[in-house]
């Protein structure tokens, strides 16, 4: 396969301005018929031919204005519909036919659970008919839908229906119209015996819309608080954004079988049931936070995404990391705000970072690809957010805002660029954003290495900061970023911010500084006291910051920072400090001592009056495994392992009773709501059961095995249920995994969390589990949720992946040879923890590499292909 250039890239010869489809729906032989009106560019030569994609298509009829082509008049590849002549303007008709039932790639048309469905983004509509399937070709569409009224009684497509009626054998159809011009990638089509719920929403200029909620009867009493979220979201996009919706009704449906979380089609939103379906008995807090956060998501793509679309798939942050931007800061405005942002910096520093440190490290806009599907990743997503925050952040909310309505009113109903999105936010501010653009163009994550000085007889503070961003695979140096640091400094004596003057300007006691050349210094004046730097606060841009900070400063500012993500962060690297010594400990064979200024940080956190639960709980939680690896130059996950239960025990056995209290404090017999109050108690209470569980004390087992047969919520379930299977006592773990599994058989959802927690136990039989589990009846290697339940959670299992004699890594290999021929796209995600070799030693090294080099043999799809020739290069 060979890749694809981004400066390569020309606009297309030939535009579709109108698309009429008829489907005739069967599992193994689908008809579609389809009707382009097609234009060719003004400045495109006459003797252009037409190209369009097309693959696992069987042509059946081809016409030019009604004419029927000859085999001898076009050209046919397994990728291709090449026609050398057309006219300037023509209507191009064809007819293919197609499988929906053998389509486990689920891209293009599918069938799950025996409904139809699709997912086009990014180019799968190539699997429905022969197009030009490119984002920059946009059209209005006709959709016809024909099915078996008894099989398939709702038949969906975007837009309006506009018509609908009997046909002859049984069957009907239903006819929609979107008016609004859109790439082909938004085109959805859903198929089946499929229940709604209805609710109804008045848009600011007074626009009746109607909701619509599409599910399996059984799904029926799981769609409360997706449609509710919806509303908020519409609300939320009104008032922060001034975004209004665009149609009469707009619908949800969720499927099974879906290889991402959720895709944002004009009107008809398809998801994936684990990402819109709740129930208090079925799904946990995290997972109503993240079906509420995804509704926004898809819901917020209608404006920064499919009214504004992007000009080709380089450019895919332009509409993501904007989109999850915005879904971040509709999260936070509801929930938590710190709490928001601690889980979401959290996960980026571990994952994203990653990623930015491996063989598949890409900038937020790449500059070539081999799949596309490959770069669904972290750094467009998440990376991007960060970028876009940091616009938000150098601009100001307000100058931000105006930038965001002239770039919805000017490229509304276009396909375009980053370019185009930062110089409107250039535009309005005035501020020169040319040095921000290497954001875009630069991979891998930056690092500051910060020192400070204060210097008594002046009253001065000198902070230096330098910036590095390290080689990744074809960019060998780089240049400096322009990167925004928050910052405060917080007096020692007084425990108060201080106010900050910078060159004779004073800046308030929380400012930003622009880090712009490899090194500069800051010279603060008028510094009464001795400070400690509080820097990045908010984590104001997505590097690594260095500062030699000792541990009194770190307990100082865990106590004392005014910003509430530093105060967590400060907690972070006093436990980083201590968990390292402790690794040291573990591999030199030496007893481990527990460091007594940790135990007393968490016992101020447990005996203060900190009135954000929420945060409070995040305080309590210890870095996690795949965090702290990612702070150690060769990741040894044994003795990170053992250095963090020894944290977690010391702090139990050191702090029982204050746990036990919390613990009792925070339980609640209110009805399940998942409120940010309710849910930050139950943060708070299970943290403490955590640490409980930990020493396995009668009394600590006894609340466990309570919370679990109150069978009160799944939040509190499911985290009893989990300390059970991950104690050392098969005595506790096995009887209650027996009743959850037998209890939850019916239910999908439930029991892909059933899979997972047992896969990731730190106990020794695991790898033997998961190839037993692969044989239950309620696994399907053809179900991505599935397939990340069981075996993507095992690879996510430290001890047990890494096993030493390097079965972990089989095993992986083994799912992923499989899952290439059935569903690529999975296959390439699934990959990722063997793609990470350089970090582990030499003897994990070459056993991972062997796995590699094991799939490298088999004949791959592209997906892999791309991620496996990276990851050995
Ligand atoms: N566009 C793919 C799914 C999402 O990011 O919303
Ligand atoms: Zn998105």
């Amino acid at each position: 396969p060979q890749p694809v250039y981004l400066s390569d890239y020309q606009p297309p010869a030939y535009q579709v301005t109108h698309t009429e489809l008829t489907f005739d729906l069967d599992p193994t032989a689908t008809r579609v018929k389809a009707r382009l009106t097609v234009e060719r560019h003004a400045s495109a030569e006459q003797t252009t031919p037409l190209v369009l994609n097309g693959e696992h298509l069987t042509l059946h009829a081809l016409a030019i204005n009604g004419q029927a082509l000859a085999e001898a008049d076009y050209q046919l590849t397994d990728e291709t519909l090449t026609i050398p002549s057309v006219p300037a303007a023509f209507t191009l008709e064809s007819e293919v036919e197609i499988s929906p039932s053998s389509n486990t790639a689920l891209e293009g048309l599918y069938q799950s659970n025996g409904m139809y469905c699709t997912q086009c983004e990014a180019e799968g509509f190539r699997r429905i008919t022969y197009y030009p399937d490119r984002p920059d070709v946009m059209a209005t569409f006709k959709v016809t839908v024909i099915g078996d009224a008894q099989r398939e009684p709702v038949l969906l497509a975007n837009g309006n229906p506009v018509d609908q009626g009997t046909l002859e054998s049984g069957r009907h159809f239903v006819t929609w119209e979107d008016p609004h011009p859109k790439p082909c990638y938004l085109f959805a089509l859903v198929a089946g015996d499929l229940t709604k719920v209805e609710d109804h929403f008045t848009t600011m200029s007074g626009r009746n819309v109607t909701l619509q909620l599409w599910v399996e009867q059984e799904n029926l009493d799981k769609t409360d608080h997706a449609m509710a979220s919806l509303k908020r979201a519409m609300t939320w996009d009104e008032e922060t954004y001034g975004r209004e919706y665009d149609l009469d009704l707009f619908m949800i449906v969720a499927v099974n079988d879906f290889n991402m979380g959720a895709m944002e089609n004009k009107g008809l939103n398809i998801f994936n049931s684990a990402a819109v379906l709740t129930h208090p008995n079925t799904a946990t807090d995290a997972a109503f936070q993240n079906v509420e956060s995804i509704v926004a998501h898809e819901y917020f793509h209608n404006w920064s995404g499919n009214r504004v679309t992007c000009r080709d798939w380089f450019q895919l942050s332009l509409k993501e990391g904007f989109t999850v931007f915005r879904d971040q800061c509709f999260s936070a405005d509801i929930n938590s705000a710190p709490v928001k942002r601690i889980q979401d910096v959290s996960f980026f520093r571990t994952a994203q970072f990653a990623e930015d440190a491996g063989p598949t490290a890409h900038p937020v806009r790449p500059d070539h690809y081999i799949e596309i599907t490959n770069f669904y990743t972290l750094t467009i997503y998440e990376k991007g957010a960060e970028v876009v925050r940091m616009l938000r952040n150098l601009l100001g909310w307000e100058a931000f805002r105006r930038g965001s309505d002239l770039y919805f009113e000017r490229f509304d109903g276009q396909a375009v660029t980053i370019e185009d999105f930062v110089g409107c936010m250039a535009e309005v501010s005035g501020i020169d954003l040319s040095q921000f653009m290497r954001w875009y163009s630069q991979a891998g994550t930056p690092e500051i290495d910060a020192h400070g000085e204060y210097d008594y007889a002046n009253a001065e503070y000198h902070l230096t900061l330098r910036q590095r961003t390290p080689a990744t695979p074809g960019q060998p140096d780089k240049q400096p970023l322009h990167i925004p640091v928050r910052m405060g400094l917080v007096g020692t004596k007084s425990g108060q911010d201080l106010t900050l003057t910078l060159e004779g300007e004073k800046l308030g006691k929380d400012a930003v500084i622009h880090l712009t050349d490899d090194e500069q210094t800051f010279i603060f004046t008028d510094v009464a006291e001795a400070p400690v730097p509080s820097l990045l606060r908010d984590f104001s841009a997505p590097v690594k910051l260095h500062f030699p900070y000792s541990r009194e400063d770190l307990a100082f500012l865990l106590t004392h920072d005014s910003d509430g993500f530093n105060r967590w962060d400060a907690g972070q690297r006093l436990a980083l400090l201590a968990l390292d010594d402790l690794i040291a400990a573990h591999r030199n064979g030496v007893e481990k001592v527990m460091d007594s200024r940790v135990v007393e940080a968490f016992r101020t956190l447990l005996t203060s009056s900190m009135d954000d639960k929420a945060v409070l709980a995040e305080m309590l939680t210890l870095p996690s495994e795949a965090y702290i690896a990612e702070q150690q130059p060769i990741v040894d996950v044994d003795a990170i392992h053992a250095a963090r239960e020894f944290v977690r025990q010391s702090l139990a056995q050191a702090l029982r009773d204050e746990f036990i209290a919390v613990y009792k404090e925070n339980g609640t017999d209110e009805a399940y709501a998942p409120t940010p109050e309710q849910i930050a108690q139950r943060s708070l209470k299970n943290i403490a059961l955590s640490y409980l569980m930990s020493i396995e004390d009668d009394e600590s087992v006894a609340l466990c095995e309570a919370q679990f047969a109150a069978d009160h919520n799944m939040t509190d379930v499911r985290h009893a249920l989990t300390l059970l299977v991950h104690s050392d006592r098969d005595d506790l773990a096995n009887p209650a995994l027996k009743a959850f599994g037998e209890k939850w058989a019916h239910d999908p959802l439930v029991m892909d969390q059933w899979f997972t927690i047992q896969v990731s136990r730190p106990q020794p039989d695991v790898l033997e589990r998961v190839k037993y589990l692969m044989q239950h009846p309620a696994f399907s290697i053809k179900n991505p949720n599935k397939v990340r339940a069981l075996v993507g959670a095992f690879a996510q299992n430290r001890v047990n992946f890494h096993r030493l004699d390097g079965k972990g890594y089989a095993l992986l290999a083994d799912v992923v040879i499989e899952l290439n021929r059935l569903n690529p796209e999975i296959a390439a995600r699934l990959i990722t923890p063997l793609t990470r070799w350089q970090r582990f030693d030499e003897a994990r090294q070459q056993l991972m590499r062997a796995e590699l080099e094991r799939i490298k043999q088999e004949p791959l799809s592209s997906n892999v292909f791309e991620v496996v020739e990276k990851a050995l290069a």
